[in-house]
């Protein structure tokens, strides 16, 4: 069966027409959107504003949103600028002076440091199964911390001499059959008998974790361990965490700057993994291993035509030609259409393709969704690629460039 090719793409409005995504930010499932969660209770009831990152990219917000999501605390949020994204906001930086992430409000308490913002909010709410000091999960909340390091040693160090990359891979294998065995000790995929407290401290760095090992190391962390697999996959079935949870691309490139540089050790499996990351094809990365919503596509539309105009204004293409692009990807994308789209828009649409960002833009199959079609798009007219991302920084993706008019 031969694909139907045009050059017409839809219209802007022809476009809204195909989308019906609907989600309720406020009472709805957890998503980076919402301004105010209140799980069914009513406004009054909220004692708790959560201030986190705009790219809620922040991996100690992380742990303190999918606490409060899993245990339907209503609560607010308050979003702030990360230093390597664009200028902290003056008013943050007067209530907390470090400017650091995550804090709450709790009544009138203004609190910082993750690990105390859950001890302060179990003494309030009462603890996500064990409490944070129980005996059973002290241990963990150290692996966790082992694990970290190791990791940290392992990405961000560059090899000085022979033999250091293997032996910092050695200690972090190491510390993963550590957790291997902890997770192994309990009957189910959970780090102890019941989902709690230490299922929310492990998914914020094991899930970068798997992302940076994957694309610098060649090293598939959750397809190489038998029980973190499991973990993954139970923690995949919560629809907390699959609402805070983010894809290879965006950490691979938000890392870097966080992370003061991520070193590729250039092994054949990871010059395969950086392409298949970078490039595609999405599908079927481990990433995310749990089946396609059917409102993917829908999503993704929806999330483009709200931003549209900010899109366009970004993108470093003439914005007329870029619309044209952008409108035959999104053609593609909901009719399998090929649409043909002007001449050299092929390096527009992959700029675009190598920004968006998961969870903050759109969910993980959204954005698999909208990256194959403005691939496809794009290889339809060449393969200019988009400025490169940059390493020290992310101004690039600078939220003051797509505050809504
Ligand atoms: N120990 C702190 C660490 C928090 C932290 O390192 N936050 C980083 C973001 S992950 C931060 O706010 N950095 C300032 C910035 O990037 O603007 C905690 O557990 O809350």
């Amino acid at each position: 069966m031969s694909t139907k090719t045009t050059n017409i793409p839809l219209s802007w409005s022809e476009l809204k027409t195909l989308t019906y995504f609907q989600l309720d930010p406020v009472n709805g499932a957890t998503n980076p959107q919402a301004r105010l969660r209140l799980f069914g209770a009513s406004e009054s009831e909220v004692r708790v504003t959560l201030y986190r990152d705009n790219h809620a990219w922040c991996p100690y917000c992380q742990k303190v949103w999918l606490w409060l999501e899993e245990k339907q605390i209503p609560y607010r949020i308050e979003k702030i600028t990360m230093f390597c994204y664009g200028k902290k906001e003056s008013w943050y930086k007067r209530k907390v002076p470090s400017g650091m992430l995550p804090a709450i409000e709790l009544d009138d308490r203004l609190i910082t440091e993750s690990d105390d913002i859950l001890i302060a909010l179990e003494e309030t709410f009462g603890a996500l199964g064990q409490s944070m000091q129980d005996p059973s999960v002290l241990p963990l909340r150290r692996l966790e911390r082992l694990l970290f390091r190791a990791w940290c040693t392992w990405l961000c160090s560059p090899a000085r001499f022979p033999g250091q990359e293997q032996h910092n891979r050695k200690q972090f294998i190491e510390v993963v059959k550590k957790v291997e065995e902890a997770l192994a000790s309990t009957t189910g995929a959970y780090f102890l008998a019941e989902f709690g407290t230490v299922d929310v401290i492990f998914p914020p760095y094991v899930e970068r974790m798997n992302a940076s090992l994957y694309y610098y190391k060649g090293y598939s962390l959750r397809e190489s361990n038998t029980y973190l697999s499991k973990w993954f996959e139970a923690m995949e079935s919560r629809p907390a965490y699959r609402g805070t949870q983010s894809d290879f691309h965006t950490h691979a490139h938000d890392l870097p700057p966080q992370m003061g540089g991520c070193w590729s050790n250039d092994e054949p499996q990871t010059k395969l993994n950086q392409s298949r990351v970078d490039n595609g094809p999405w599908f079927g990365l481990p990433d995310a291993t749990y089946p396609e919503p059917d409102n993917s596509r829908a999503e993704a539309l929806y999330r483009v035509i709200k931003h549209h105009d900010n899109i366009i204004r970004v993108n470093p293409a003439d914005d007329k030609l870029f619309d044209t692009a952008l409108r035959c990807a999104l053609t593609y994308m909901m009719s399998e259409e090929e649409c043909t789209p002007p001449q050299g828009s092929d390096s527009a649409l992959r700029y675009l393709r190598d920004r968006i960002n998961v969870p903050r833009d759109m969910s993980i199959y959204a954005a698999k969704r909208l990256k194959t079609s403005l691939e496809k798009t794009a290889a339809l007219v060449g393969d200019s690629q988009g400025e490169p991302i940059p390493l020290r920084h992310r101004r690039d993706q600078d939220p003051a460039n797509f505050i809504l008019v």
